[in-house]
């Protein structure tokens, strides 16, 4: 009896001592930068009780406020030529929706010409979609002996460490191994954020303490990576720096240390607000300029009712909406799909 609560005793230390190692090789921490304060509880919120698409909540549902701008142009009946008035509809629901002047004048062009043979709505649908043509696939794979690395840049509070957090679930649910690295060292609790993520997603992280060298986590968080043959490295960077030209300088630097061996830049990410409308725009116009973006991830689509700026942002900049956030939960990032996301505002 004796020999047998000794051994039973001894099963549960070494279970209790392999649970707790392998948590301490989830969390690398590189001794970089000044100590940190303490971790705040609530960074990540518990958003799993809110209800998202994979509990069958609809993206027409997500998307609402954007359809209900497109209420008016689905209920123009009639086919054929246009009238004054139905353009002037078009126009208004497309301006509100954020598609921009310039996309709008040309769109409502193209309406003019072809005509509606089918009905307003359908006939609009048509052009949207012609315009939403992007290859957008994703890549995972890199070069033979190097790690492929997804690099997310973009301002503060767009969404970047939430978008990571959501995508390394994505990954894992798909097979891949993931190591997050906290490349915003710019504030202790970004890594925080990032590190509540990976407990939440069984992703590992490598994260270093405020002010520590953001491409020197990079660099460490591929090289343990590269030794432990992870699949992908998600790195999260920083959205503020003292001035805009700084950030780019920075994250272009980032880049570089990521791209250099073992490491591989497989998508450069911008991630940008729709909630901010023409302004995203703008900010995707001096991140483009600066540092190779391969995609860009919309978030907060539900919050809004500019959807249109994906169609701006797909025609004026000819960069490709990979991802749209569409809510809080870790389920609420999907693949753009053009058809689906036309027929969430137009379809019936
Ligand atoms: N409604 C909604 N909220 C979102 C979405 N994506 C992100 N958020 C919220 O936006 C806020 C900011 O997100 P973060 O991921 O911290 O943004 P960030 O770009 O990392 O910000 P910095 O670290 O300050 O640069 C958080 O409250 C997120 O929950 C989305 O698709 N929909
Ligand atoms: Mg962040």
């Amino acid at each position: 009896m004796i020999f047998f609560v000794i051994a039973l005793a001894a099963v549960v230390v070494v279970g209790i001592a392999i649970f707790i190692a392998r948590r301490r090789r989830r969390v690398i921490r590189t001794p970089l930068g000044r100590s940190r304060a303490a971790m705040p509880d609530i960074l990540v919120r518990d958003t799993s009780s809110i209800p998202s698409l994979v509990d069958g909540v609809t993206l027409s549902q997500r998307l609402s406020s954007s359809r209900g701008v497109f209420e008016r142009v689905r209920s123009l009946s009639g086919t054929g030529d246009l009238t004054r008035d139905q353009l002037d509809v078009v126009e208004e629901v497309l301006l509100r929706s954020d598609v921009g002047v310039a996309t709008t004048a040309s769109v409502l062009e193209e309406l003019r010409a072809n005509g509606a043979p089918e009905g307003v709505a359908p006939a609009l649908r048509t052009i949207l979609l012609d315009g939403l043509r992007a290859d957008r696939t994703t890549t995972t794979t890199a070069d033979p002996g190097r790690v492929p690395v997804w690099l997310f840049v973009g301002v503060n509070g767009v969404g970047k460490t939430t978008t990571i957090g959501k995508l390394a679930q994505r990954h894992h649910d798909e097979g891949r191994s993931v190591m997050l690295a906290a490349g915003d060292t710019f504030r202790a609790a970004a890594a925080d954020q990032l590190e509540q993520w990976a407990t939440r997603t069984g992703a590992d992280i490598v994260r270093a303490n405020e002010g520590a060298d953001p491409g020197s986590v990079v660099h460490d968080a591929i090289g343990r990576a590269s030794a432990r043959g992870t699949d992908l490295v998600l790195a999260d960077t920083a959205g503020r720096r003292a001035n805009s030209s700084n950030l780019l300088d920075e994250l272009a630097k980032v880049r570089r240390v990521a791209d250099r061996a073992p490491g591989q830049v497989v998508e450069t990410l911008l991630v940008l607000d729709a909630t901010t409308g023409q302004n995203a725009l703008s900010q995707a116009r001096e991140f483009l300029a600066a540092s190779g973006v391969t995609g860009i991830v919309l978030t907060k689509l539900d919050g809004t009712a500019r959807g249109g700026i994906v169609i701006a942002i797909e025609r004026d900049l000819a960069i490709p909406v990979k991802f749209i956030g569409v809510g809080e939960g870790v389920g609420d990032l999907i693949l753009f799909e053009p058809a689906v996301f036309v027929d969430s505002l137009l379809g019936a």
